[in-house]
């Protein structure tokens, strides 16, 4: 069951971020510095490539990161298009404490990072290089469904027509008392345009968090979440009574009518937590997971119900 839920993040992989979380709060943290810590697992890991270091890069080559971080009391920073820099949702937190502002994009978000002393470092591995380098041959911008193997980190591969599983994390805490708060960070679609934004770093579309009533988080590609501010629909649909599942299954819904056959293919999951730890998952197509820890620590890995 749900109940009691403290931490839950998207995809398998999350599992790992979800124990970096708890060790945060077992260290007197706060639900910032819980979902930092989580977020800040596959941004260092190499062998992710949708977050952080070893993430792909857009169509020319570079690696550029979208990133949210936010608290029930109306704390939002967020960077988009960030480079050089492995902690994007470390600097996102500096954008929510330390400006007037909420999101800082591409240049200056990078400049930002550096006077901030996060250290400028090259994001592109071999690896992730090597695959740019491949996808040119075709150079076809062709997202496809991701799905996961039930492994951590061999889910990413990249596909015959050239496109890859792509898994961004998002991740919800909740603290005894049922105070939430919520982190989002990504490297974006493999092969994006230069300066494409997804729905990760956006209030409202990648993640939104609203006291008393609940926290919600997206993955997928990220379009078709913004069009219609996913998250911020979850949680609306929450205010008004919807249990955490139910208003997963009625965003993906919405967007599977709006858009009809455009969404053929395409993977978009929905996660949500509300104040008392019931957890709700649905996505449009099966393979969807993601990892649920409890209040005394044990972490579980579960698969989300998919509409098609
Ligand atoms: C994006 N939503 O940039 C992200 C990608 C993602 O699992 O979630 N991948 O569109």
């Amino acid at each position: 069951s749900g109940e009691a839920t403290m931490i839950v993040s998207t995809w398998d992989f999350g599992a790992a971020a979800n124990e970096a979380a708890f060790a945060a709060m077992k260290a007197g943290g706060s639900l910032i510095d819980m979902v930092e810590a989580g977020a800040k697992v596959p941004e260092a890991d190499p062998a992710n490539h949708s977050v952080g270091y070893g993430g792909y890069p857009d169509r020319d080559g570079h690696v550029t990161l979208d990133a949210v971080i936010m608290d029930d009391a109306g704390g939002v920073g967020a960077v988009a298009v960030l480079e050089d820099t492995v902690h994007a949702i470390s600097v996102a937190r500096r954008v929510m404490e330390k400006t007037p502002h909420t999101l800082l994009a591409g240049d200056g978000a990078t400049r930002f990072a550096r006077e901030q002393g996060f250290p400028k470092q090259n994001l592109l591995t071999p690896e992730a290089e090597q695959a740019w380098r491949e996808w040119l041959k075709t150079a076809q911008y062709q997202p496809v469904a991701n799905s996961e193997t039930g492994t951590y980190g061999t889910q990413r591969h990249v596909t015959p027509g050239g496109a890859l599983d792509h898994d961004t994390i998002g991740l919800l805490a909740r603290d005894a008392s049922g105070r939430m708060a919520g982190a989002c960070t990504t490297s974006g679609m493999a092969f994006k345009m230069r300066g494409r934004v997804g729905d990760s770093p956006q209030v409202g579309a990648g993640l939104y968090v609203e006291r008393g009533v609940g926290a919600a988080t997206s993955t997928g590609l990220g379009e078709e979440v913004t069009r219609v501010s996913g998250t911020a629909r979850v949680v609306a649909s929450m205010r008004a009574g919807m249990t955490a599942q139910k208003a997963c299954e009625e965003v993906v819904r919405h967007i599977a009518r709006l858009r009809g056959d455009a969404i053929k293919g395409v993977q978009v999951g929905f996660l949500a937590l509300d104040p008392r730890g019931n957890v709700g998952a649905f996505c449009l197509l099966p393979g969807f997971t993601y990892a649920v820890t409890d209040a005394a620590g044990r972490t579980v890995v579960r698969k989300a119900a998919s509409l098609f």
